[in-house]
């Protein structure tokens, strides 16, 4: 022992192992970065060591005991931000970045809850190597000799940066322009490491601040040309069909549409629903819709169906460009159609900067939290339970002036799927992972509180002349748990499928027109020329990146947010095509090459607009600017203006 660290080096040495080794250790055990082929692999065991080398090799700059101190802080700092990740990951399924770090105040203690709820007891050993580390400093005295020559620190440092570019090189040979088309974080930390990709985002955080500060109108041409090629005219049978009554829009939390007719041990789970799906009360059943959200899950399904502009590749628009100017749906029915607009949901109103952007989306009125009896007994997951939440709805509902658009956002179906006992009613799932197993109780709640909500709404009288929307805003199961899904689902997890899976039910009533399942293509940024069209109010003015889901002309080429897509014939995920129907892998080929290029086309520009707030440019005759200032959300004006007062 006393010889190991008689060598200079060998603090050091054993500091960039241990280091390394917890990395790999984080991306093999706690990250799920589809690695595949040795290559892949080869890079991955690669990717720590640069890292490691060029900033504990920081360290080595100075002397004695400083040095080794030093090092350790390094070493310290380095595996807070890695394991920030770990937790940020169990929870989101994905990593950290500057805006979402920034967004943190603004989450407030659910989201903080969630994250806190994925650590564990073990965790402690990715820091197991700093308590060594401060043991050597304390027990062994070779180390206050410890110098070294500032050229050779300065060599080691060059060799780690050298190491990099040789990283870098692989990497983009396996994945060309791998830094230049970020749609998906994963691919960076596989290829790069998790603290590459954490100056990388810096980088580009950076970047997105020019941006709007550089932009003009003239930015929006290529949108505008994109958005008016893409239009899909109305179909003349739905065109209007809706004029003038109440549209009632329900957010169905985590519910992904695998569970409508599934049978867990020969029972439905959620019955309500099915009947629906089976055009019960004349619904209609897209059964080839899709969930297109990002980072901001709920927030970013939101943005897409009262926007039909996608979220943004990294963070939540919601939170990080809250404040830019939109001609979202509640504004242009205001205007166009004289309707109020509420959004209701059993959630504070700061969360997902709500009470923000829904001013700048032109909601009439938010009823948060504030409004809702949220005692104990009635929380579960992230907020209020949804049955309570639906019961306490029907009067605010009724208070609102008609015809009135309500956004109505259930919460109970949320990760971690816990329900109270005497609130299940289906047992749970049998595969020994936690979270899929709680998943069918919660979704038989949100079932069952659907159906009382529906016997309340006609009681009320609101049911029979309203138009009523239902949808899955995101997956509520994610790729982590494929092992129980496989078993649940009875077949295999693989990419092809776990595209299949981000199927997310949208239901529609529309009075006076029959129900029954429509298998269009679509996903949700199609929701909002859709529900124009049925106000007979026409989406061309707009900037649209979806297309009307009743229109003949409606494009089915659903765009996810990381650049995969999927269409009735064809299905990418990550670089290889399948066949939609049958999962077979189909040779890339002209077609595909451009459906891919449209797709990246779209994102692209629905990104510029956000990034670049180039809706302040949108001059339109009929539509004026919303104001939010005209809009508060309080119980009583002075209360939100004291809160706002600092
Ligand atoms: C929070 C709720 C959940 O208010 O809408 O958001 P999510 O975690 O699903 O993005
Ligand atoms: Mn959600």
């Amino acid at each position: 022992m006393k010889k190991i660290f008689a060598n200079k080096y060998s603090f050091f040495v054993l500091a960039v192992l241990l280091f390394w080794a917890k990395s790999y250790a984080a991306y093999k055990m706690d990250f799920n970065l589809g690695v595949k082929g040795s290559f892949q692999e080869g890079l991955l065991l690669l990717n720590p060591f640069s890292s490691a080398i060029v900033f504990l090799g920081l360290a080595l700059f100075l002397k004695g005991r400083k040095s080794a101190i030093v090092l350790i802080v390094i070493d310290f700092i380095m595996t807070a931000l890695l394991y920030a990740n770990v937790a940020y990951y169990r929870f989101f399924d994905d990593f950290l970045t500057f805006s979402t770090m920034k967004q943190a105040g603004n989450l407030g203690g659910g989201m903080t809850g969630g994250v806190l709820s994925s650590i564990k007891p073990h965790d402690l050993l990715y820091f197991l190597d700093i308590i060594i580390l401060i043991a050597i400093v304390i027990w062994r005295p070779e180390v206050k000799k410890f110098q070294m020559k500032k050229t050779f620190a300065l060599l080691i440092v060059a060799a780690g940066v050298g190491l990099f570019f040789v990283n870098l090189h692989l990497a983009e040979k396996d994945r060309p322009e791998l830094l230049t088309r970020t749609f998906d974080h994963k691919y960076v930390v596989k290829y790069l490491g998790v603290y590459n990709y954490t100056i990388y985002d810096g980088v580009q955080s950076a970047q997105n601040a020019t941006q709007v500060a550089n932009a003009s109108s003239e930015d929006l041409t290529d949108v505008v040309n994109y958005t008016a090629s893409h239009y899909a005219k109305p179909n003349a049978e739905y065109f209007g069909k809706a004029k003038g009554k109440n549209i009632i829009k329900i957010h169905l939390e985590s519910f992904q549409s695998f569970l409508i007719d599934y049978k867990l041990n020969g029972e439905e789970v959620t019955p309500f629903l099915n009947k629906l799906a089976h055009g019960k009360e004349d619904f209609t059943y897209f059964d080839n819709f899709f969930h297109q959200t990002g980072q901001g899950k709920t927030a970013d399904a939101e943005l897409m169906m009262d926007n039909s502009m996608f979220g943004l590749p990294e963070g939540a628009a919601f939170v990080t460009k809250g404040e830019n100017t939109y001609q979202s749906l509640p504004a242009i029915l205001d205007q166009k159609a004289g309707y109020t607009s509420a959004v209701l949901h059993g959630d504070y109103k700061s969360f997902w900067n709500r009470d923000t952007i829904y001013k700048h989306m032109g909601y009439d009125q938010f009823f948060d939290a504030s409004y809702y009896n949220m005692d104990e007994e009635n929380l579960v997951n992230m907020g209020l339970k949804d049955k309570p939440f639906f019961k306490e709805s029907i009067p605010m509902l009724e208070s609102m002036k008609k015809p009135f658009y309500a956004h109505l956002m259930t919460l109970t179906n949320h990760y971690p799927f816990n329900l109270d006992e005497k609130d299940a009613t289906i047992a749970k799932a049998t595969t020994g992972d936690k979270t899929v197993d709680n998943y069918f109780q919660t979704a038989r709640y949100l079932d069952e509180s659907l159906e009382q909500f529906f016997k309340d709404l006609k009681k009320s009288g609101m049911y029979k002349d309203s138009v009523i929307l239902l949808y899955g805003d995101h997956n509520g199961i994610s790729e982590n748990h494929n092992r129980a899904m496989s078993e649940i689902q009875g077949k295999e997890i693989t990419p092809y499928q776990n595209a299949q899976n981000q199927r997310v039910p949208l239901m529609i009533r529309i009075p006076g027109k029959q129900g029954g399942v429509n298998h269009t293509y679509g996903g949700e940024v199609d929701v909002m020329p859709t529900l124009l069209h049925l106000q007979g109010i026409d989406s061309n003015e707009y900037v649209n990146f979806g297309t009307d889901l009743f229109s003949k002309k409606h494009d089915q080429t659903v765009a996810f947010r990381n650049g995969n897509y999927v269409t009735p014939k064809y299905t990418l995920v990550d670089n290889t095509v399948y066949d939609t129907k049958t999962g077979k892998v189909v040779k890339q080929n002209k077609k595909t090459e451009a459906i891919k290029a449209r797709v990246d086309n779209q994102l692209s520009l629905s990104d510029k607009v956000l990034y670049r707030d180039l809706l302040r440019f949108h001059k339109l005759s009929d539509f004026k600017p919303v104001n939010p200032s005209d809009y508060f959300y309080g119980k009583s004006k002075d209360k939100e203006e004291d809160s706002s007062a600092k």
